[in-house]
């Protein structure tokens, strides 16, 4: 039986009715905002969006950096009882014209910079009313863009009134829907119920991380990004703690510095930040406050974990999550780390490994599919039968990805599952050898995908990116393989890169390099 419940007035409202009022919520670029005055300033964007004609269940596409804006109009979107869509903000005009259309949002929000793409992809979006943008209106002269109305981020709040009591949303109605397309493919939007919010928060947020009201919570990832919104919202606003938001891309040596200048404590971000990091040979002391930090997004070698910890002293509790599932589900836990493995299933889920036959896996040493089961996955993708019925399995979630559990219990990743090679008929993990690659002192990323060669037989295929000032020979590299593997799955070519193609949540895209290789 549905609750009511509203997992906007649950972060907000609830901690100022909980004595959290006068505690920081949000530091920003321009200050600093208390629980109360996040409250009223939700309210305020709140009444702005009911005043542009955003209804209840209605979708509100945002296409905005990490700031006050975005952070207030996706609980402003949740407290009217309408569905706050963050978009991601790399996305081209045409990549995006696909969400505005898919969601059939009523209303779009985005940042000034991202102007002309905005203009691009609203263009004949017939469900579309309002347009807003947080600075100067850049868009149509005329006050219209293609049909929809453009309006200001201020003129939007001046037109209607605070909405002081939140919309009587159960626990079941939609708050959020993220979209994913994973590293290719059409994207879909994973749609999240109120109730996803509070589970994340209190299984993974306070009984993994122990995050509590006076941690200081920073995170490479955006909020537009699950495992963003959970790290930079959920988290910290569901126990009193306090949140660093930042609008520009994360480099080391930025993040580093924010990390120093808020006494950040809880420091979140994935491997395509965390090795770029520690070649960067950042100063130790930027790091002084922080006591715990998390990675997701892709495995994180052990190198990289112990190297954190050597030189800033905190441990990285690794895990793997998902879009559908809102956060992370299996995770390393504080002082029981297995470095190079995603750790144990979070409190709150189920894991299963099963064979391509469908039967479940009981024991160790067995690689299979990861099927996860637990209250924060999604209800679904948006109209998309077709994928749902593969992926949606009753209570278990089809993840895609291919694992093995060990003795100790704990669950490594052998990558995903359509990444996993047959070479000369034997199964290659590309994240094997990425590992082994790694190990190379002078590799700072390293990429291994399944090539054709000229009788069609995928051959590994190894992209590197050297650390500063270093230039690996490839035959050197090869060799390496062929000493801490056995020969079968060492890559048969070595191609050094600047940088590897990712995705704007740091995922390498694969098909971008095999690509690459092909040609
Ligand atoms: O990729 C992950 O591991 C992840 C973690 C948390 C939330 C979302 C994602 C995709």
């Amino acid at each position: 039986m549905a609750e009511l419940f509203n997992a906007a007035e649950y972060l907000t409202g609830a901690r100022v009715a909980a004595g959290d009022g006068d505690r920081i919520a949000v530091r920003h670029p321009r200050g600093l905002l208390t629980y109360s005055q996040l409250t009223d300033e939700v309210r305020r964007v709140a009444g702005g969006l009911r005043a542009v004609g955003v209804r209840p269940e209605q979708r509100v596409l945002l296409v905005m950096t990490d700031d006050v804006e975005l952070f207030t109009a996706i609980l402003a979107a949740m407290w009217i009882g309408a569905v706050a869509v963050p978009s991601s903000t790399m996305l081209t005009g045409r990549e995006l014209s696909v969400l505005v259309r898919d969601s059939r949002a009523t209303a779009l929000v985005g940042s000034p910079e991202f102007a002309d793409n905005i203009a691009a992809a609203v263009a004949g979006a017939p469900d579309l009313t309002r347009v807003v943008l947080t600075g100067e209106n850049a868009l149509g002269s005329d006050g219209l863009v293609d049909g929809a109305r453009s309006t200001t981020w201020d003129e939007m709040i001046a037109e209607g009134s605070p909405v002081e009591i939140p919309y009587r949303t159960w626990d079941e109605s939609h708050a959020l829907w993220l979209y994913t397309s994973g590293t290719t493919g059409k994207p879909k939007g994973a749609m999240h119920r109120h109730a996803d919010i509070r589970s994340v928060a209190e299984t993974y947020g306070t009984q993994v991380l122990g995050i509590d009201r006076d941690d200081v919570c920073l995170s490479v990832a955006k909020l537009f990004f699950a495992y963003g919104i959970g790290n930079s919202m959920f988290f910290p606003l569901a126990v009193g703690a306090s949140v660093v938001l930042e609008p520009s891309r994360p480099n080391p040596d930025l993040y580093s510095r924010l990390a120093a200048e808020h006494s950040a404590t809880l420091f979140f971000a994935v491997p395509s930040f965390w090795g770029p990091l520690l070649a960067a040979e950042v100063d130790p002391a930027r790091f002084a406050s922080v006591r715990r930090g998390a990675s997701a997004g892709e495995a994180l070698p052990a190198r990289m974990f112990h190297g954190v910890r050597d030189r800033y002293g905190f441990e990285v509790l690794d895990g793997i999550g998902s879009t559908e599932a809102l956060h992370i589900f299996i995770s390393n836990v504080p002082g029981k780390v297995v470095p190079g493995s995603s750790g144990f299933p979070v409190p709150g889920y189920e894991a299963q490994l099963r064979r391509s036959d469908g039967t479940v896996i009981d024991g160790a040493g067995e690689s299979g599919m990861l099927y996860i089961s637990g209250d924060s996955i999604c209800t679904g993708y948006w109209c998309r039968t077709d994928v749902n019925r593969l992926v949606f399995h009753g209570e278990w979630m089809r993840t895609g990805d291919q694992y093995i559990r060990g003795e100790d219990g704990a669950y490594t990743c052998l990558g995903r599952a359509d990444d996993v090679l047959k070479v000369g008929g034997l199964w290659v993990s590309p994240s094997e050898v990425e590992v082994r690659l790694l190990e190379h002192p002078a590799l700072a990323e390293a990429v291994v995908v399944g090539v054709p060669d000229d009788d069609g037989l995928d051959k590994p295929i190894a992209f590197v990116v050297p650390r500063p000032g270093q230039a690996p020979d490839a035959d050197e590299l090869i060799a390496f393989c062929r000493a801490g593997l056995a020969a079968f799955k060492r890559p048969r070519a070595v191609v050094t890169v600047e940088e590897l193609p990712k995705t704007a949540t740091g995922k390498i895209q694969r098909f971008r390099l095999r690509e690459q290789a092909a040609l």
